[in-house]
C-alpha cells in the first residue's frame, strides 16, 4: 500500500527536509500543509501522490477511499473538502497499457456518489456514471483491461444532479496511460521531477470555506472562481530543472475555459490531445481548454537557470504557478518529432450520421430539446461502424461536447475542416463548442456491447450537465 511507502512527513520534518533535492515526489495533495520553500516562504507546488498498487495474482489494485476532510488553501484556516486518501484531489493512478487493473473506490462521505474514469475505454458497467452508485459506507470497484493509447486522463464523481458539487469539494485526481511506444519515446517521464501532472481549477471562498452558490446567470455562463488554484494550492511555486519539462494540463473546473500560456510569452510545444499523443509536437504560444480537456505539453527550460516564469491564464489574468528554474538539470530528454500515428477514419465509410443540439433557457438545459433522463436511452449506436457526430451549439454561451466509451477526431469547426487546429488533429473526448459554432466529429465503436447500460454524452460545464445537458447511448 502507498501509505506504507509514503510514510507521513509532518510540517516541520518537511520543512528540514525541503532543502533536500527531488523532494517534490514525496509531496501528496494530501498532506495537511503544504509545503514551504524555506528560502523565499512561498508554497510549493504539491505533486499528487503516486498510488502504488497491491498486485494480487495478475491484477493492480489501486484502494482509494472517497471522505471529508480539511484543506489548507490558507495559512490561517482550514477549508472543508471532499478528498480521496487525502486532504484535497486525489492520488494519480498510473496504468500501462494491457494491465488488468481494479480500482476499488470505499464511499466514506455521508452521501452517495459515483466516480467515472473520464478517458478510460472501458465496458458501461465499469465506466462510473450516474448508474453505477456508491452508497455511502459502500465500495465499487473499476474492473477492466487496460485497452488503449497513452493519455493524460482523470476520475471524478459523476453523480446525477450532483457531479458540479461534489467536484467543487475536491474530488478528481490523474489516471496516466502509458504503453510501450511512449515508453520508448525521449519525453520527459520522471513523475514529480519533469512529468508533471497539474490540475487547474478556481474557486470562490467566503471565510477560508468554498462558496459554491451559482446565480441563475451564472449557471448559464459560467461560475467562475476568483482564486485559481493549482494541485489543491494557491499561486505556487514549482522548482524547475533547466531542461525540458512536461505539463500534464488538466482543466479541472467547473465551468472556466483556460486560455493558458507562459508570462515571457515563449513557445512550447503540445504533445498530447485528451486521449492519445499527437503525431508530432505541435509548437504554441497558448493553449485553450475547456472544462474536462487535457494537454500534455513540453517546455524547454535548460537554457533558463536562475530565471522564473508564470504559467498565466490570459483570459481571467491570473497566475496559476510560478516556475523557478533553479536545479541543474540531472538528466536530459530530446523531444522526438515524430510521437505516434493516429487512425484516421475515413468519413466516405461512414453510413450513419447523428445531430446534437445544445439548447438551454433559464438554467435548464437540453440535447435535441430533452433533458437528461436516466431511464431513457437516446441513441443506439452500433458496434464497428463508422460514424459522424455533429453538435451545434444553438446558444450564445459557450458549451463543450464530452463522450464517454471512446476518443472521437473533430473533422470540421463550423462546417470547415480547414477550421480545426493543429493541436486538435488528435484522440480527443471532450471538444470546446463556443456559442453559436458547431463540430463535427467522426467516431467508431470498437468493444464492449452492452444493451441495457449505457455511456453518456454531456457537456462537461458541470452546471449544465447537472441541469440537463446530457444524453445516453448503449453500443450493440
Ligand atoms: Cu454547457
Amino acid at each position: 500500500m502507498s501509505r506504507a511507502l509514503l510514510p507521513h512527513i509532518d510540517r516541520r520534518s518537511f520543512i528540514k527536509l525541503s532543502a533536500v533535492a527531488s523532494l517534490t515526489l514525496l509531496v501528496g495533495c494530501g498532506s495537511d500543509d503544504s509545503p514551504t520553500d524555506n528560502t523565499t516562504n512561498q508554497k510549493l507546488l504539491p505533486i499528487p501522490e503516486l498510488l502504488q498498487p497491491d498486485i494480487i495474482g495478475n491484477v493492480k489494485h489501486y484502494n482509494l477511499t472517497i471522505k471529508e476532510s480539511k484543506h489548507q488553501f490558507f495559512d490561517e484556516a482550514k477549508t472543508d473538502t471532499y478528498a480521496i486518501n487525502g486532504t484535497y484531489l486525489a492520488p494519480t493512478i498510473k496504468v500501462i497499457d494491457g494491465d488488468e487493473v481494479s480500482i476499488n473506490f470505499k464511499n466514506s462521505l455521508n452521501e452517495a456518489t459515483t466516480m467515472h474514469g473520464h478517458g478510460m475505454h472501458v465496458p458501461a458497467k465499469m465506466d462510473g456514471t450516474p448508474h453505477q452508485v456508491i452508497e455511502p459506507d459502500k465500495s465499487w470497484s473499476a474492473r477492466y483491461r487496460v485497452k488503449q493509447k497513452a493519455a493524460t486522463n482523470w476520475y471524478h464523481p459523476h453523480f446525477m444532479g450532483k457531479t458540479a458539487d461534489h467536484v467543487y469539494k475536491g474530488l478528481a485526481g490523474f489516471i496516466v496511460v502509458e504503453d510501450e511506444e511512449s515508453r520508448a519515446l525521449d519525453l520527459p517521464d520522471r513523475y514529480g521531477i519533469d512529468d508533471i501532472p497539474l490540475v487547474l481549477q478556481d474557486r470562490r471562498f467566503v471565510n477560508s470555506q468554498f462558496d459554491y452558490t451559482p446565480t441563475m446567470q451564472e449557471v448559464m455562463r459560467g461560475y467562475i472562481g476568483d482564486t485559481f488554484i493549482v494541485n489543491g494550492a494557491i499561486k505556487p511555486t514549482f522548482e524547475a530543472e533547466a531542461k525540458e519539462i512536461r505539463f500534464r494540463l488538466l482543466n479541472g473546473s467547473n465551468s472556466t475555459v483556460y486560455e493558458l500560456g507562459f508570462s515571457d510569452n515563449r513557445s512550447f510545444n503540445q504533445i498530447a490531445t485528451d486521449n492519445a499523443l499527437l503525431e508530432s509536437p505541435v509548437a504554441l504560444n497558448r493553449v485553450t481548454l475547456s472544462p474536462g480537456e487535457r494537454a500534455e505539453i513540453v517546455v524547454d527550460f535548460s537554457g533558463d537557470l536562475g530565471k522564473s516564469v508564470d504559467l498565466y491564464e490570459y483570459k481571467n489574468s491570473k497566475t496559476f504557478l510560478q516556475i523557478d528554474i533553479k536545479k541543474q538539470a540531472t538528466a536530459t530528454t530530446s523531444l522526438p518529432n515524430k510521437l505516434t500515428s493516429l487512425v484516421k477514419l475515413n468519413p466516405l465509410n461512414s453510413a450513419t450520421s447523428r445531430t446534437f443540439t445544445l439548447s438551454g433557457r433559464m438554467g435548464s438545459f437540453q440535447i435535441n430539446g430533452k433533458s437528461m433522463d436516466i431511464d431513457r436511452i437516446d441513441e443506439v449506436v452500433p458496434l464497428n461502424a463508422i460514424e459522424i457526430w455533429e453538435v451545434k451549439n444553438s446558444m450564445m454561451v459557450d458549451h463543450n461536447f464530452h463522450i464517454h466509451a471512446t476518443h472521437f477526431m473533430i473533422i470540421e469547426r463550423n462546417g470547415n475542416s480547414a477550421g480545426v487546429a493543429a493541436n486538435e488533429r488528435g484522440y480527443k473526448d471532450t471538444v470546446y463548442i463556443k456559442g453559436g459554432e458547431s463540430v463535427k466529429f467522426i467516431v467508431k465503436m470498437v468493444d464492449y456491447t452492452d444493451t441495457k447500460i449505457p455511456y453518456m454524452y454531456h457537456c462537461h460545464f458541470l452546471e449544465h450537465e447537472d441541469r440537463g445537458m446530457m444524453g445516453q447511448f448503449v453500443v450493440t
